[in-house]
Parts: C-alpha cells; sequence; structure tokens
C-alpha cells in the first residue's frame, strides 16, 4: 500500500478540531528538532533560511531553487509534513507554476505564496511594502493550484495587506478573492505589537478556509487564544533560529574569553546527543548490514637477522635480504609488494651486517645474537609488533602477489604458505632443496604439472627440516598469517620453550635458544591447535644457494 503524502497528512492534521502548531526551521537539523520537540509539521521560513544559508536578508535575495534546497533538506530529515514559505513566488504567475510544480514534485506538504511584489522585502522590515493588485495576486493561486501535482498539495495565500498598511478592508476583501481563486488556506500576516489586528480579521472572516497567522511580533498570544479566535494553523516562524544564534554567540562569547573548551561543558550538546540526532547509531548498523567487515590491520614481520656462508662473497657486507635482484633488492621488493597489498606496518629483524639493512618507513628490531640464536629468537626479538594479525615472512624469498592475498584472506587461526611442488620434486628427482622445511598433511596430492590448489584451509599434522621425505606433502615457504588467536598460541609456545631447560632439544632444535619458526609450529601442534596449509604450486623463490640467485635473475 502506497503510504500517505506529506500534502495529505497536512490535511488530515487540519481536520483535528485542535490548532495545527508548526515552528520555523532552516535546514535539515532545525527541522528535526522542531519534529523531536513534538510540532505537528514544519515551516521553512524564508527569514531563517537567508539569514543561516547566506547570511542575507530576506528580500528576494535568495532564489527559488536555494529555498526549495532547504526545503528538501529538511522534509528529509523529518517524518512530519512541510510547508515551505516561498515568498511571492518569485515573480508573476508564470514563476509561480514552476515554483508549485517544484514543491510538490519534491514532496513538500505545501506553500505558502504572498501578495508581495517581487522582490519583496521581509514583513517584519520596517519601510514601505508593496502588493500586487488584487486580480494579479488570484492569478499567482490559480497558477499555483494547476500546476500541483499531488491533488493534496497546499497552496496558502498570504495577505500582507496589513503590513502595507492598506487595512482590515481591504486584507478581508483580498483574503475572500483568494478564497475564491482556489486557496487552500488563508494566511493573514500582521507585525502590530499585540494580536489585535488578527484577531479582529478572524473575528470578521465568513470564508471556510482555514485561517492561518505568525505570532512574532506579538508574542504574547498563546496557541490556545489564537485556537479559541479560530486560527487553525499557527507557525512560530523564526524562534529556533533566535535561540540557536543567541545560544551560539553567548557560548562563542565564553569560549573565546577563557580559551579552554571545558567551560562550555553543561551548556552545549553533548557530542552523544548530535550522533543521536544525525542518526550515527542507524549509520553504525547499516555499516554492519551492508559493508563487509574491513580487514583488521595486519603486521608484517620479517626475519632478515640471519647468517649462512654459501653465499658468500655476495654476502661479506649485507645479508641476504639486501641481495640486489635487478636493481631492487629482496627486502625492498617484499618490503613494496607488502605496501601494495594494503600492509602498512612493516617490522624487519636485522642481525647479521644490521647496518646495511635500511629502508625508509619500516621499523626495525635487532638481534645481535643471530650466530648463536635461532629464527624463533629472532623472531621474538620483534615481540612488540607481534600485536593483532601478524604476517611473518622470510626475508630471503620473493613471492607472487596471489600467494600473499591468499594468506592473507585466509580465516584460519594460523596459515602457512605450502608448495605441494615439492612432491613432484622429490618424486621424479629424488631429491629436495637443503634446509627445506617440510609439512606432512593428512593427504600427500598427486600433483604433476597441472594442479589446483584447495579452497580449504588443510590440516598440518607435522613440521620440520628433518621429517622422513616418503611422508611430507609439501614445502614450507616461510610465509605465515596469524590471527590475533593464532599468534597468542605462538607465544604460548615460545613461553613454553623459555621455561624448558636451556640444554634440552626442542623439537628439531639442538636447544631452544636454536629453535626454528618450525620448531614453534610444532610446538603449537603439539598442544593440539590447528596449524593450516594454504596449498600453493609454485609462484615462489628462495635465495639460498648461488643458484638460486642467478635463477632469481633469471626469473624476475
Ligand atoms: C518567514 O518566516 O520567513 C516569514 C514570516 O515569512 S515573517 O518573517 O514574519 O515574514
Ligand atoms: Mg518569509
Amino acid at each position: 500500500m502506497a503510504s500517505m503524502s506529506k500534502a495529505s497528512a497536512f490535511r488530515k492534521l487540519l481536520a483535528r478540531p485542535k490548532p495545527v502548531v508548526l515552528a520555523g526551521a532552516h535546514d535539515a537539523l532545525s527541522a528535526r528538532l522542531i519534529e523531536q520537540a513534538g510540532f505537528d509539521a514544519i515551516w521553512v521560513s524564508s527569514f531563517g533560511v537567508s539569514a543561516s544559508l547566506k547570511s542575507m536578508p530576506d528580500a528576494n535575495v535568495l532564489t527559488m531553487t536555494e529555498e526549495l534546497e532547504a526545503s528538501k533538506n529538511a522534509n528529509a530529515a523529518v517524518k512530519i509534513p512541510v510547508i515551505a514559505d516561498c515568498d511571492n513566488g518569485y515573480g508573476n504567475a508564470i514563476n509561480v507554476i514552476r515554483t508549485a510544480t517544484e514543491f510538490s514534485a519534491a514532496g513538500i506538504a505545501g506553500i505558502s505564496i504572498e501578495d508581495s511584489t517581487f522582490p519583496k522585502r521581509c514583513s517584519l522590515y520596517p519601510g514601505e511594502h508593496a502588493l500586487v493588485s488584487l486580480p494579479e495576486m488570484a492569478g499567482r493561486i490559480r497558477a499555483a493550484k494547476s500546476a500541483a501535482a499531488d491533488p493534496d498539495f497546499l497552496v496558502i495565500a498570504r495577505t500582507e495587506a496589513l503590513i502595507a498598511g492598506l487595512g482590515l478592508p481591504e486584507a478581508a476583501a483580498r483574503a475572500e478573492a483568494y478564497q475564491k481563486a482556489g486557496a487552500d488556506a488563508l494566511l493573514i500576516h500582521s507585525k502590530a505589537k499585540s494580536p489585535h489586528e488578527v484577531l479582529a480579521f478572524a473575528k470578521q472572516w465568513k470564508g471556510t478556509i482555514p485561517l492561518v497567522v505568525v505570532p512574532t511580533m506579538f508574542p504574547t498570544a498563546s496557541v490556545e487564544e489564537l485556537g479559541q479566535a479560530g486560527f487553525k494553523v499557527i507557525i512560530f516562524a523564526n524562534q529556533a533560529l533566535r535561540a540557536a544564534v543567541a545560544a551560539m554567540r553567548s557560548q562563542l562569547s565564553i569560549l573565546r574569553r577563557e580559551g579552554r573548551a571545558e567551560v562550555l561543558d553543561g551548556a552545549i550538546a553533548r557530542l552523544q546527543d548530535i550522533y543521536d540526532l544525525v542518526g550515527v547509531p542507524q549509520f553504525q548498523a547499516q555499516e554492519e548490514a551492508f559493508i563487509p567487515a574491513s580487514k583488521e590491520p595486519v603486521t608484517a614481520v620479517i626475519l632478515a637477522a640471519g647468517f649462512e656462508e654459501q653465499l658468500l662473497p655476495l654476502t661479506e657486507d649485507k645479508p641476504k635480504a639486501m641481495l640486489e635482484i635487478k636493481g631492487r633488492s629482496i627486502l625492498e621488493r617484499q618490503v613494496s609488494l607488502l605496501r601494495a597489498s594494503g600492509i602498512a606496518q612493516i617490522a624487519v629483524v636485522r642481525g647479521y651486517q644490521a647496518q646495511a639493512v635500511n629502508l625508509p618507513g619500516v621499523q626495525f628490531f635487532e638481534n645481535p645474537d643471530y650466530r648463536k640464536k635461532g629464527i624463533a629468537a629472532s623472531l621474538f626479538s620483534a615481540q612488540a609488533a607481534l600485536k593483532g594479525r601478524v604476517l611473518i615472512l622470510y626475508g630471503d624469498i620473493l613471492f607472487d602477489r596471489t600467494i600473499l592475498e591468499r594468506v592473507l584472506s585466509a580465516a584460519s587461526p594460523v596459515s602457512l604458505a605450502v608448495d605441494r611442488a615439492w612432491c613432484d620434486l622429490y618424486r621424479t628427482e629424488n631429491r629436495s632443496p637443503a634446509g627445506a622445511e617440510l609439512v606432512i598433511t593428512p593427504e600427500r596430492p598427486a600433483v604433476g604439472h597441472r594442479f589446483l590448489p584447495s579452497e580449504e584451509p588443510i590440516d598440518i599434522l607435522k613440521i620440520g627440516q628433518k621429517l622422513h621425505k616418503e611422508e611430507a606433502s609439501g614445502e614450507f615457504i616461510g610465509l605465515a598469517g596469524f590471527t590475533a588467536e593464532g599468534l597468542s598460541w605462538l607465544k604460548e609456545a615460545y613461553e613454553r620453550g623459555l621455561k624448558q631447560p636451556a640444554e634440552g632439544p626442542f623439537h628439531e632444535a639442538a636447544s631452544f635458544s636454536q629453535a626454528s619458526l618450525t620448531d614453534l609450529l610444532q610446538e603449537m601442534i603439539a598442544q593440539g591447535r590447528p596449524v593450516s596449509a594454504i596449498e600453493i604450486y609454485k609462484g615462489w623463490l628462495e635465495v639460498d644457494t648461488f643458484e638460486d640467485y642467478r635463477r632469481a635473475w633469471a626469473k624476475l
């Protein structure tokens, strides 16, 4: 069922026995406050919009479209009907046609059109107030009625006869003629200091359309009194704007004098009040409903402390991670790939030739004991970076971005990139790269030159460098993702290792201080923590030997 138009809603208000009470808004926020205060409808005041939008006089200086925009903003912010103050319709009857067409198409409940000449001056300003002739104004009213799309759209005819000093008889004659021309209501405006003029008008009024009044200059008149006198619609046109001006002025002067925002506490709206007013709770609910959860920031920890003899003399003055391949070091390539994948926080653990490891925007940690201590110790020298979601990578690997993306998007607490191509190498050539870190998964896939990785994470049953090769089913490439939970398990494994006797073996390591990352991972598995494999097939390189280095040059 189509919901009732705001024009019909306003007509329903008019059908109630009691007066319909409006307050003037100048924008969306003031309209919302008016609605919250319990007013029946909104008056979008030309006085208020001119003042707030442009800080300009209410004298037809603003355009129809500016008033329309303000009315649309107010209308969109409230459920109650909005009546727009359209001054004189912005010109003659032809202008009025466009005005009525636009405002009714925008869902505004009704407009007020007055009999002032164009350009007008605000009724309340001192000076002369000129009116168009009665027939011309009657033409404006007929024009407005002919143009409205919604048959319930209200055209309020406003006479300024009393404002112009033309007296009650002229006001009465005009009012009667405007009703005949089709007006849906009659606004009799007055700037007398008491309501006597409008009360006298109401008393003589024989018409059938509702009477409208704006008690600005005779503020003692109450809704009750005006209602009893026969007024059906009462508009408090500019009090909201004036309240805002008075509050802003006094609080700003205090703030300027005291120079500390706290002095206004209690006198100004709380932030939560503004959040509620503008719908922050709904906004949050919409975010949850419609925006996929934003990714938690990831910290990458690159382990680049170690020293390996086999690449000497290339690595005489720098660690492997700083080896250049076609103008950029491995580390530079890693960092730019990580950044391209949205990882801003990057930590590098350096040890061997630490002074040669330098890159802007990267946080450095040191493992000066790199000769005696293993990778686990290197990793935990970056303890301060081990927070939230963490990606750990060896400083001597280069890999395809899709591998990184798959590890980053994995939901499992611990996800290791595992290359199934190792199985092919071992089966066909019966060899395994020196120092390869192998894993055992429940199935040993029959791979070959065609391979489709599983989308599901696969349990790793065992990890290490000394696994039985017949049982191994892939190679850990040195890239691992941890959720905060996975990271807490890694820390637990490390803590347990620290507590064990210094001399005893720790999984494959001769002692805990020499433990590798695989030993920590094996400790986690032994404790029943799930460690998953993200299956890949090739797409990465390790620089461990001259042959690797030569291959890296050839491939990149
Ligand atoms: C307005 O609020 O813009 C009005 C009422 O038209 S008055 O300012 O009294 O003219
Ligand atoms: Mg006005």
